[in-house]
């Protein structure tokens, strides 16, 4: 089998590149769609559950898989530099290809509101970080006005081979699953996310979509019908961050999942247009609810996942709960960054250490304590 070179590599007749085009690239996609042993039984629903783990690409999001067609193509086209507004993983994502690429970086992100490892990658990989008083919202704004006059190329969703990028995401579950699921859940913040994934499942499907927006020259990957059916599209926004949900902006997001503290994404109606043809609806879930769902699925799974990621599976278990989604189902929840983005959430809702003398017995004492009941 050949050595795995990055999603470019393996999709380059589905993606807006040319056959000689050099691709920059961190080996990011192929990531596992691992199924859910324990869950489905602890809330009692006959469902199948697989978690696609894309906090395992390279910077620890699904960001990469745009991040490597956004800067392939700035590089192409000879940009020095480029830009990004985020709420973390866009900048750690954007900062490391950027390295990669021997080009400079930009980041504007919320002052005291990224996760601090998110903000730990934008560092260490050299990028120019300019933290904003302000929210993702302000920064992106900024962001589309600096580059009107300043040489930067965004790499923000705006900039459509990212979402051509994160297409691929379907084609490796429908690889996956032989198939596409019945449902498909996700977070949405910019709402990025959720158009990419439509378009991909609806170009296997030989299926036209009116999420997708071509720049002009941009081909339309449509090809042969490859699969039947497209999924139905579950999007879960924060309660503080719903926009889509409420129908309006919020002008002033909060949530604990900071990945989505977002009040009015870029690709709104994009993510209508996918939600309403794929027959699938959005839905909000608490901070708690959000929380008490990625502490679930790390002490019963075994999967860390970021407090955003972890509205997929909440937002799931909900509408299971509603009856919404039936048993017998199908539903693959995309993870999408990984649990060590955010240690401070971690740790704030987690058993602390204990702290013993460093003795024998104490060790003992404390075991007995903890061990499960035979
Ligand atoms: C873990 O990094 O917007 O709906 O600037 O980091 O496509 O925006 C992050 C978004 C979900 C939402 N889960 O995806 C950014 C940024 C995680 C994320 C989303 C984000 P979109």
């Amino acid at each position: 089998m050949a050595h795995y070179t990055g999603l470019i590599d393996k999709y380059r007749d589905r993606l807006p590149v040319a056959a000689d085009t050099r691709a920059v690239s961190l080996c990011e996609g192929a990531t596992p769609l691992i199924e859910l042993r324990n869950l489905p039984a602890l809330v009692r629903k006959k469902v199948r559950i697989l978690a696609k783990f894309e906090g395992l690409n390279p910077t620890g999001s699904f960001k990469d898989r745009g991040m490597t067609m956004a800067v392939t193509r700035a590089v192409e086209e000879g940009a020095r530099a480029i830009i990004c507004a985020s709420t973390g993983n866009t900048s750690a994502s954007a900062a490391a290809y950027a390295a990669r690429a021997g080009i400079a970086c930009f980041v504007l992100i919320p002052e005291g509101k990224i996760a601090l490892g998110k903000l730990s990658q934008a560092m260490m990989h050299g990028s120019v970080v300019i933290q904003i008083r302000g929210n993702f919202d302000d920064g992106m704004r900024l962001v589309q006005e600096v580059a009107k006059a300043q040489p930067v190329n965004i790499v923000n969703s705006i900039n459509p081979y990212r979402i051509q990028g994160q297409k691929t995401i379907a084609f490796e579950v429908i690889e996956a699953l032989g198939g596409p699921p019945d449902y498909h859940a996700l977070p949405v913040g910019n709402a990025g996310n959720i158009t990419a994934h439509w378009i991909g499942y609806s170009e296997s499907a030989g299926a036209d979509t009116a999420a997708l927006r071509l720049p002009e020259g941009m081909r339309n990957y449509r090809k042969q019908k490859m699969v039947e059916r497209r999924p139905i599209m579950l999007g879960y926004q924060a309660s503080g961050a719903a926009p889509i949900v409420r129908g309006r902006p919020v002008e002033n997001p909060e949530t604990v999942a900071t990945a989505i503290r977002i009040g009015n994404p870029v690709s709104w109606q994009q993510a209508v247009a996918a939600s309403r043809e794929s027959g699938g609806w959005f839905a909000e879930c608490t901070d708690e609810e959000i929380l008490r769902v990625q502490k679930l699925l790390a002490q019963t799974e075994g999967i860390f996942c970021e407090p955003a990621s972890a509205i997929a599976v909440a937002g799931l278990l909900k509408d299971l709960e509603l009856g919404k989604v039936g048993e017998g189902s199908t539903i693959v929840c995309t993870l999408t960054g990984h649990g060590l983005k955010d240690p401070d959430v971690a740790i704030a809702q987690s058993a602390k250490p204990v702290t013993v003398d460093a003795e024998l017995k104490a060790i003992e004492g404390v075991i007995r304590q903890h061990l499960p009941k035979t």
